[in-house]
């Protein structure tokens, strides 16, 4: 368990996972850029130090930039996260945060009433997006009628020094917060918690309903409750531990401009001009804070990286009601988001790679999976190595290929039928086929293995194959393709 980022930092430095940079770069462009082509070697987190214009600014990137960090967020590992994080909340066992005194809260160690965003380091990731970018900030809100607060990761651009555009597409909670005030001729008081620990960005993400409280779910992953603390301007409650806080409120009479923006499929997004506008009443911010970023684009990056591990333990947690013995599941970090993703099964019955399919589909955040690989549970998900053989050697288009041509779409989705809804789904059964389901007798991997050399494994695994050959292969141990 973390206590905040800064804690998570100092792990990823003992784990050899993070860069500080301490030469002297701007935040237009260049940090995006360097992030750009950091995330393409799938490379360290990175900590800059030294800020063009913003003396006593750090500015973090990349924190969780790859499967391997992901999995360190909840002190995990990779092939066991999905399943890890759907347990721990599993069964609504969640735990509520609890609230600290002001004099309690890093957060508040400076308190700026005079507001002015350009004061602080929001980079300009991409080229032509519209301004700079609070791109990881996790957005509170508190419904208006339950009470319930709600927390989720949504970009908002900087159009003056009070002044913020967000996008809150239809249906996100903070989107439905905001409908009910607006139609109440009132505004949404509303606070960007920014540089938090990785579980309170996991949790932001979880798709949950909404009267689930996402800081209990944090919590629960934590498996202690989250301290937060009352603002400062409005009646909403912050992760007490954040390294900046900006408070405000949703107007209801007003709408802004939000985009251009480079989007996390490697499109940019057009501006619109409907969004909602939000005034900024004061930014509260630890000593020597370290504002946190994340660069959205073509997979790999962070953001495609990272998200998965919420997206994919709901889908998990979900479809593992509807069909037994799903072993493991995952969106393909490459995938861009929900598009897709690989499945496994130990299976029990003929058919039974189809009905995962099916449960897969049939849920919440699983419904807009066009590509999603069944494979069995021999197959490490997450390494294509494996999955590209399991296709090559277990799937036969004609016998083993689930095609609907149009069904429920995305809008994000580049390739979708531009702005219908309508999209369409292909599931591959690259599991080893029964006899009665068409497939040769069942032949097994190991008969290929011959035991002859027995004793000198025995010494490998004891010694390691390093030390047997004199050699030290320490990077390239438990390393796969997407870690
Ligand atoms: C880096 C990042 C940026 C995101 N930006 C947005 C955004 O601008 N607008 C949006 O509606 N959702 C955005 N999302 C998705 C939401 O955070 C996600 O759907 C979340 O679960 C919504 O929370 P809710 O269920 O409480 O509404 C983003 C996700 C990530 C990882
Ligand atoms: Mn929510």
């Amino acid at each position: 368990m973390y206590n905040d980022l800064r804690h998570f930092l100092k792990v990823l430095t003992g784990q050899g996972e993070i860069v500080q940079v301490s030469r002297q770069v701007s935040i237009v462009q260049e940090i995006g850029d360097i992030c750009r082509r950091v995330s393409d070697m799938e490379g360290p987190a990175l900590l800059f130090t030294n800020l063009a214009g913003y003396p006593g600014w750090s500015l973090c990137a990349n924190a969780v930039g790859t499967l391997r960090r992901t999995a360190l967020a909840i002190e995990s590992t990779v092939e066991a996260m999905v399943a890890e994080y759907a347990r721990r909340i599993e069964g609504g066992k969640l735990l509520p945060s609890v609230t600290v005194p002001a004099h309690a809260a890093p957060c508040k160690e400076v308190i700026l009433r005079d507001v002015d965003l350009t004061k602080l380091p929001i980079p300009t990731w991409h080229l032509k997006d519209g301004g700079p970018y609070i791109s990881f900030g996790v957005q509170i809100s508190k419904d208006p009628d339950s009470g319930v607060p709600n927390a989720s990761i949504v970009r908002q651009m900087v159009l003056g020094p009070k002044r913020l555009g967000i996008l809150l597409l239809p249906g996100k909670h903070t989107m439905i917060h905001f409908e009910k005030q607006r139609q109440r001729g009132r505004d949404l008081e509303l606070a960007a918690a920014i540089g938090v620990e990785p579980t309170v960005t996991a949790a932001a993400l979880h798709s949950g309903s909404l009267d689930e409280d996402e800081f209990a779910v944090c919590g629960a992953l934590r498996g202690q409750p989250l301290e937060m603390v009352r603002c400062e301007t409005i009646d909403v409650e912050v992760p007490a531990h954040a390294e900046l806080v900006i408070e405000g409120r949703l107007l209801h009479n007003e709408t802004a401009a939000e985009g251009p923006f480079g989007e996390f499929t490697g499109y940019y997004t057009k501006r619109t001009d409907t969004n909602p506008a939000m005034e900024v009443t004061c930014i509260t911010h630890r000593r020597n804070p370290i504002f946190q970023g994340t660069y959205e684009g073509k997979p790999p990056n962070e953001d495609n990286i990272f998200h998965i591990l919420p997206y994919s333990a709901s889908v998990y947690a979900e479809a593992s009601r509807l069909c037994p013995n799903l072993v493991s599941f995952a969106f393909d970090p490459y995938g861009s988001g929900f598009i897709y993703a690989v499945a496994a099964i130990d299976k029990l019955y003929p058919g039974h790679a189809h009905h995962a399919m099916h449960a897969v589909w049939a849920t919440q955040s699983g419904k807009y999976i066009k590509v999603l690989i069944v494979v069995d549970k021999d197959i490490n998900i997450f390494d294509h190595r494996a999955v590209t053989w399991a296709i090559a050697t277990r799937f036969q288009p004609g016998r083993d290929l689930v095609l609907d041509p149009r069904g429920i779409g995305s809008q994000l989705d580049p390739a979708a039928w531009p702005k219908s809804g309508i999209g369409g789904s292909m599931g591959i059964d690259a599991t080893q086929k029964w006899e009665q389901e068409g497939g040769p007798p069942k032949g097994s991997e190991q008969e290929l293995i011959s035991h002859a050399a027995s004793p000198f494994w025995r010494e490998i695994e004891r010694l390691g194959l390093g030390s047997y050959l004199g050699v030290d292969l320490s990077r390239w141990q438990g390393r796969r393709v997407g870690m």
